[in-house]
């Protein structure tokens, strides 16, 4: 993309995912910047081994590798830009203002999920030294499934998708040009991630999500690897993470914990 850092843009038929395939390139020393793009996912993957669904040549299925100077807390940030900017091309290319559901999901008006994103990487603390795991300087891949074209009708969907996805075409009414909608996001993702590198930058990024995320206000169960708690969500931190007010007081989630976060049975 001109003007961009995303100058170099991989483009495959089949991968088996293009998560895998940059965390691959990041291993080999790979620069900040390059993007895998593939027409079609073998095995794309969602958070926490869950699959990713998508049929050849509908939907936009893109991956970026990012090295920002970005400290442990902070490392949440990545996918949140990345969602961010899948937002803004929504709106420009579709027209389209979607929701964005705490932790990762781009929504329709009616709630069903659009896209999904996946960061991968070394989000965890480690030894700081530049470069290992737990550095600042630690790359990180942030894959997005945007529902373009596919599903064009709920009808396309397996059953376990009904109800659940839905595409910018249908929202839209119209199909919808991936191309455009991929130059778009890159371009809206350039000093979004230029932002990560900063104290300053960080707190917009936080800000604008904390402004656009839609979980906020809204009652919710939180699922965590060690139990589940019920409560309403409040606010997003500096940090990315969900506050969550439970019987009178906070409690923060933070994003790589959650198994779900759904509506209170
Ligand atoms: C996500 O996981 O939403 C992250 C999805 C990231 C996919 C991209 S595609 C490019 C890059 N390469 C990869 O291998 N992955 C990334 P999660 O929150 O765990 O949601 C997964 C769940 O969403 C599944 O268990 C299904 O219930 C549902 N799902 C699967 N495919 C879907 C689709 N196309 N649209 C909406 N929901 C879907």
């Amino acid at each position: 993309m001109p003007g961009t850092r995303f100058t170099d843009i991989r483009r495959f038929d089949t991968l088996d995912s293009t998560n895998r395939y940059l965390l691959e390139e990041a291993r080999n020393g790979a620069p900040d910047g390059v993007v895998a793009v593939a027409e079609h996912q073998s095995a794309g993957r969602g958070r926490l081994g869950r699959r990713w669904e998508a049929p050849a040549g509908a939907n936009l299925l893109l991956s970026v590798l990012l090295r920002p100077h970005l400290p442990h807390p902070h490392r949440h940030l990545a996918g949140v830009v990345v969602a961010l900017a899948a937002g803004e091309a929504a709106e420009s290319v579709a027209g389209l203002r979607l929701g964005l559901k705490w932790p990762n999901d781009l929504l329709g008006e009616d709630g069903r999920k659009v896209a999904g994103v996946l960061a991968e990487g070394d989000l965890s603390g480690g030894t700081g030294l530049p470069g290992s795991p737990g550095s600042p300087l630690a790359p990180i891949v942030v894959g997005i499934g945007i529902n373009v074209n596919w599903p064009a009708a709920d009808t396309d969907l397996p059953p376990d998708l009904m109800g659940v996805a839905t595409s910018l075409r249908q929202q839209a009414g119209h199909p919808v040009d991936r191309d455009h909608l991929q130059n778009a996001l890159l371009r809206a993702l350039e000093p979004r991630r230029d932002d990560l590198d900063t104290a300053a930058g960080r707190l917009r990024q936080a800000d604008e999500f904390r402004s656009r995320c839609t979980t906020i206000g809204t009652p919710v169960r939180i699922e965590l690897a060690d139990g589940e708690f019920e409560g309403t969500a409040l606010d997003v931190t500096a940090e990315g993470h969900l506050v969550v007010e439970v019987e009178g007081s906070t409690r923060t989630v933070v994003a790589g914990d959650v198994i779900h976060v759904r509506p209170p049975a």
